[in-house]
């Protein structure tokens, strides 16, 4: 009944037996994380339909993914944070008791599994033997979610070694919604087709995630968004540390000095590329320790150190090329799972903007035949690669290291086509706590519902913050009571700004290297910049523009406070405060106060 169990762990255990009572598969299998077990369940899905391999001589061992067409990002209407009060979930938050949404859940989940097997994935979210490592079990149905899994935490034998007899683990429930009964076909995403019918649900008391109904990325792997964010900035907030929506990065300057910078920006808003970038100014170097998460400490020395929790890369494939983002490219050469792009005639995988001619024909990913005189997408916008980390070509030495890297500057940002100039610096800790809250950006394919309308999206942690945002603004505070001058210095950033007719003004990717110069500058305290109303804005000549195409009228107008804009802005960030009520710090309202007041002296 159990299958091969491999912990005496005797938590662990009866939960399993628990589990298996509930959702009535017809076997169990124990991860053991190894290569050869990989390889079966790949050959499985390839079996089943759910794996499509891709040319061997191509793209060694690497698999192509379709999902249902209903299921094909996070879907944050049915994400739900189940504290004991609706007020420590917040208005950020769907909130539900957390008593009555198990009464809810429980007859779902009952025979669930039936014809299916019951996965038992022992994972563990940072470097095993960090003293903030977070182990959790994920019991899962969907072999696909074992095998992104498998790449992006450290997943196996290896966690079950390191849970020992007595550990304790978050558990983490995952089904897809789709028992078969007896003499029932499989399909090759199986999964509960109707979006208002799945549940992300997380339960910071216990703290245990229960998901159903859906396959896809933050919804299934729960040691991504619900694990490393949702679950984890509750107990970073009362262990004394931070889980953020950041990527991580190392630069080197020409002489040989390294600041590490981390930085929220939303989903699908190019976090993966800056964190892989390669520079265009001369003599600078980008390491990658992180794409999506930093968990965030303070070290001894009173500085925050930060370190990504997983192990792999769950990048968004649309728009990634050698032009935009090769070290990408690089890193999903082999060993690598597409999730809905377009799979050519060659055994490849292509998507838009690639930058490489479409296939004359291809299958794309709704499984039809597609030409690029389709009319249609070939790839979804929100088409993944699931790479591991390790494979990144400029993989930073540290990037597994549990003590973490200090972190000189913090970027704030997300796409904003006017209004918010290409780089600003915070005046102070509060001001940069307040750029973070006020933050906000067109929304993008990674969630279900429109894209491209501007909403805030404070720290870019709108839809993963676990609790009250009022009072995650209030706990950034916090972090100035010591030792200020020990803090990174806060900037916000914005690569996408556009002309009325639509044209880039920046032209982004490795030319964001300027930018992260004049931020290093700033951090030795060197770099030119004047004082405005809404912060540091970099002085006309601070920018190193060698080499670099954008005019001087340009830059002007990327550099400029757009007091109308500005005026609205306000507004706007105000109208949003106001959701938080009480909680809402008054830092932040003062904040806010004396930025109106500068702009209208
Ligand atoms: O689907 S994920 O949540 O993993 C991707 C994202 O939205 O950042
Ligand atoms: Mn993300």
């Amino acid at each position: 009944m159990l299958g091969q169990c491999i912990t005496k762990n005797e938590s662990l255990i009866a939960w399993v037996k628990e589990m298996t009572n509930l959702c009535q598969p017809t076997n169990v299998h124990w991860c053991d994380g190894s290569d050869e077990e990989y390889q079966s369940f790949c050959d499985l899905m390839v079996k089943s339909g759910t794996f499509t391999k891709l040319n061997e001589n191509k793209r060694p061992n690497s698999y192509l993914a379709r999902s249902h067409p209903s299921d094909v990002a996070r879907v944050e209407d049915r994400t739900f944070i189940c504290s004991k009060t609706k007020e420590e979930a917040g208005p950020n938050n769907n909130w539900a008791d957390p008593d009555k949404m198990k009464a809810e859940m429980l007859p779902l989940y009952k025979g669930c599994m039936r014809g299916r097997t019951l996965y038992v994935i022992p994972f563990c979210m940072g470097p095993l033997g960090s003293p903030i490592a977070k182990i959790g079990i994920e019991i899962t149905d969907s072999l696909y979610v074992v095998a992104n899994m498998r790449i992006m935490t450290r997943m196996g034998k290896s966690v079950i070694e390191a849970l020992g007899e007595k550990g304790t683990f978050i558990q983490c429930l995952h089904s897809v919604g789709a028992p078969l009964e007896p003499g029932q076909q499989d399909v090759p995403w199986p999964c509960e087709p109707d979006p208002a019918k799945k549940y992300i649900v997380h339960f910071p008391d216990d703290p245990a995630v229960w998901s159903y109904g859906s396959g896809y990325g933050g919804n299934a792997l729960l040691g991504k968004k619900c694990i490393a964010l949702r679950i984890a900035s509750n107990v970073a907030r009362k262990e004394g540390w931070m889980a953020e929506h950041m990527l991580i990065l190392a630069l080197t300057n020409p002489a040989g000095k390294t600041y590490y910078i981390t930085a929220a920006f939303p989903s699908a808003c190019g976090k993966t590329n800056l964190a892989m970038m390669m520079p265009t100014l001369p003599g600078w170097k980008v390491r990658c320790l992180g794409d999506d998460i930093a968990w965030i400490r303070r070290g001894d020395d009173g500085r925050l150190y930060a370190m990504n929790p997983e192990n792999g890369f769950f990048g968004v494939a649309p728009g990634t090329s050698m032009q935009s983002n090769p070290n990408a490219m690089h890193s999903m050469e082999k060993n690598t799972i597409f999730t809905n792009v377009v799979l050519t005639p060659d055994g490849d995988v292509w998507w838009e903007d690639m930058g490489v001619p479409a296939p004359e024909k291809g299958i794309d990913w709704h499984g039809n035949e597609w030409t690029p005189s389709s009319g249609t997408k070939g790839a979804h916008p929100n088409a993944r690669f699931t790479a591991p980390a390790s494979q990144c070509p400029v993989i930073d030495k540290d990037w597994e290291n549990p003590a973490g890297v200090p972190i000189s500057a913090i970027l704030f940002g997300g796409r904003r086509p006017s209004t918010i100039p290409l780089v600003n610096q915070s005046f102070s800790w509060e001001h940069g706590v307040f750029m973070g809250s006020a933050a906000g950006s067109e929304t993008t394919a990674a969630a279900l519902g429109a894209s491209g309308q501007l909403r805030r999206d404070p720290f870019a942690m709108l839809p993963f913050c676990g609790y009250n945002m009022g009072d995650y603004f209030g706990y950034w505070l916090t972090f100035a009571k010591e030792n200020r001058n020990a803090l990174p210095k806060i900037f916000f950033v914005n690569w996408f700004r556009k002309t009325a007719d639509g044209r880039w003004l920046w032209p982004g990717y490795g030319e964001n290297s300027r930018v992260l110069k004049w931020i290093c500058e700033r951090v030795e305290g060197t770099g030119k910049a004047q004082e405005t109303p809404i912060g540091y804005l970099p002085t006309p000549d601070a920018i190193d523009l060698s080499d670099c195409k954008v005019s001087a009228e340009d830059m002007a107008e990327l550099l400029k406070v757009d007091k109308e804009g500005w005026i609205k802005e306000i507004e706007s960030i105000g109208q949003n405060y106001a959701r938080y009520g009480a909680h809402l710090p008054a830092a932040l309202t003062a904040q806010l106060d004396e930025l109106k007041a500068r702009l209208n002296k």
